[in-house]
This record gives structure tokens, C-alpha cells and sequence, in this order.
């Protein structure tokens, strides 16, 4: 379809739907279960699928975006590695007449008409989530609370709204203090050395607060070197809930985590055949997600699917 155009709907000149997806990378296994996700999706719809890797480089999701548009897709997905800085490209892709449907993240961008619709979670909800079960847990006790958080990529919406959503519940009680916050991009190797430097830096650490698994998974190995017990030491909190963190919170190393699913590829294609087929769409598909404790980790882990 690709090089159809007499009908200016790709759609329409062989049937099949190409899509271009501009994936953010593949640094976690939320990534990973995401990819595949959205590769076995496509294939069951019957949609091409153009994917791109963008090593969580925003100007190498610009190049596939700018690519896409010259080879005339019918349709552009992609998954933001930060919210700002897309309306140029964004804008060529509209005057092309090719639609964008934002996938797991969002922009930043005022100008709604640059895409149709925003298919993913709400992370400032999983944040909230995250600071409401803290505030639980630590009901009664009156000391400070000594709280790292391990942050998701700088400018990313996971990393901003998990961050927001999680402080905006604990302000409510000034004895939880956040002493430290840095970013450890997502990844197991950076979660691990940031936890370290923390670990160092400060000698009396209650709580950890991870954006993602793995970052929290990352930081359980430098708790265990510097001979401590990660879910008893010190209290974990973490987000995705994909199979290795399931496993740790069921092994009593993390004690709570925050779901956010990676399966958004039916969706994605779903609205993809009616963005191409000119039918409307709302403009806000949210995903549905639960939380976790470790009982009900060991429950859920031989149905995960991920
Ligand atoms: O939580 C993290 C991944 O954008 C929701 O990105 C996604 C986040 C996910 O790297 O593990």
C-alpha cells in the first residue's frame, strides 16, 4: 500500500494497512512484552508493521517518523522517548495527511490536531497509587521516612507523572521525605549503580520508590552487596509488574507493585483501521490496570503472561 496514492487513502488501493511504529527502545522487559505486543497484534490484524528501534534517542524517532511520511504509511504509531519537541515533525505528517496515534506516552504539545488519539496508562494515576499504599503502610508510626526514588528517563511522561502523582500523595504527611531522586533510565545496569551511589551517600534509607521493575530489580542486587534485605531493610515500591518483579515481590524482595500494561497492541491496531478508515476515535483510550502485594504476586505469577 505504500506506494498506492491515486485514492489518497493508503488503505484503499490494496486493502492492507502499513503502519510505521517508532518503538522507544528495548530497556526493559515492559519494552520487550510491549514489542511483542504490538508485532503479534499487527499480524493478526493483517497490518504491516514498518517498526524502528529508537534507542531512547528522540532524534532517531524523528528520522523514522520523517521516513515513515516518505514512504507514505497509512498510518504512524509511536511511543515518545520525552513529551516535548515533536510539533515540527508532527506537523509534517499531518500536512501529508498520514495520522499519528500516540502509543503508552504522551506529548506535551498544546496542538491536539497533531494526532488523533493517546492509547496508553495513566502514570500520574500509578504514581498516586504508588504514595497511597506508602501512606498505608506506614500509618501510625510517627518517625521520618526516609525515601530514594530511581526515576524513569529525564522529560519522559512515565517518569514526570509517577513522580508527581506519588509526591502529590505524600505531601499530605511531612513525615515522608524523598532525600534522594535521580534517574536510572529505565534499566536494571542504571538502577543498580544509582542505588549504589545512594546507598553510599546515605546511611538510613526506609523506602525505595523505582518508576519501573526493572530499576527496582537493579537496586535489589547493590541492597543485597551492601548486606542488606531488600523488602525488609528497606521497603520497595515499584511499577510494571512484569514477570521477574512479579517473581521478587512474590519472593518478598519488593513489597508492592503498581500494574501498568504493556499489551496495547489490539488496541493500538483497533484504532488504527478506524483512524485510517476515516471514522472517528476518542480522543483518550485509557488502560486498564490493578496493583499488587506480595500474596497477591504469588496468586497471579503462573497466569502471567509476561
Ligand atoms: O514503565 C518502563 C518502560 O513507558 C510505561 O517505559 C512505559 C515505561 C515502563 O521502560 O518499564
Amino acid at each position: 500500500s505504500a506506494c498506492g496514492g491515486e485514492s489518497g487513502n493508503g488503505a484503499a488501493d490494496d486493502g492492507k494497512i502499513t503502519m510505521g511504529f517508532s518503538q522507544v527502545g528495548a530497556e526493559s522487559g515492559w519494552r520487550t512484552a510491549n514489542t511483542d505486543s504490538v508485532r503479534k497484534a499487527a499480524e493478526e490484524a493483517g497490518i504491516e508493521l514498518k517498526f524502528s528501534d529508537a534507542q531512547q534517542k528522540q532524534e532517531n524517532q524523528i528520522k523514522a517518523i520523517r521516513s515513515f511520511v516518505q514512504q507514505k504509511v497509512d498510518v504512524i504509531a509511536f511511543s515518545p522517548v520525552v513529551e516535548s519537541g515533536w510539533d515540527t515533525v508532527l506537523k509534517e505528517a499531518k500536512d501529508a495527511g498520514i495520522p499519528v496515534i500516540l502509543t503508552d506516552r504522551a506529548i506535551d504539545s498544546p496542538d491536539t490536531s497533531l494526532y488523533k488519539t493517546f492509547l496508553g496508562s495513566d502514570f500520574v494515576e500509578e504514581g498516586k497509587k504508588a504514595g497511597q499504599w506508602l501512606v498505608e503502610a506506614y500509618q501510625g508510626k510517627s518517625e521520618q521516612v526516609n525515601i530514594v526514588e530511581l526515576q524513569g528517563n529525564t522529560g519522559s511522561a512515565p517518569a514526570n507523572d509517577r513522580r508527581d502523582g506519588f509526591a502529590e500523595v505524600i505531601k499530605a504527611d511531612p513525615k515522608f521525605k524523598v532525600i534522594a531522586s535521580q534517574t536510572g533510565e529505565f534499566t536494571r545496569a542504571k538502577g543498580k549503580e544509582v542505588m549504589d551511589a545512594f546507598l553510599k551517600a546515605h546511611t538510613d534509607i526506609d523506602v525505595l520508590y523505582a518508576h519501573n521493575d526493572d530499576m527496582g530489580l537493579g537496586a535489589i542486587e547493590a541492597i543485597e552487596a551492601a548486606g542488606k534485605k531488600p523488602g525488609v531493610d528497606i521497603t520497595i515500591i515499584t511499577v510494571d509488574a512484569v514477570r521477574d518483579g512479579m517473581q521478587a515481590l512474590a519472593d518478598g524482595k519488593i513489597n508492592f507493585i503498581v500494574e501498568c500494561s504493556p499489551l496495547l497492541g489490539p488496541q493500538l491496531m483497533d484504532l488504527a483501521k478506524k483512524v485510517v478508515a476515516g471514522e472517528t476515535v476518542p480522543a483518550r483510550v485509557v488502560t486498564e490496570e490493578t496493583t499488587f502485594t506480595q500474596e497477591q504476586a504469588k496468586a497471579a505469577l503462573p497466569q502471567r503472561q509476561y
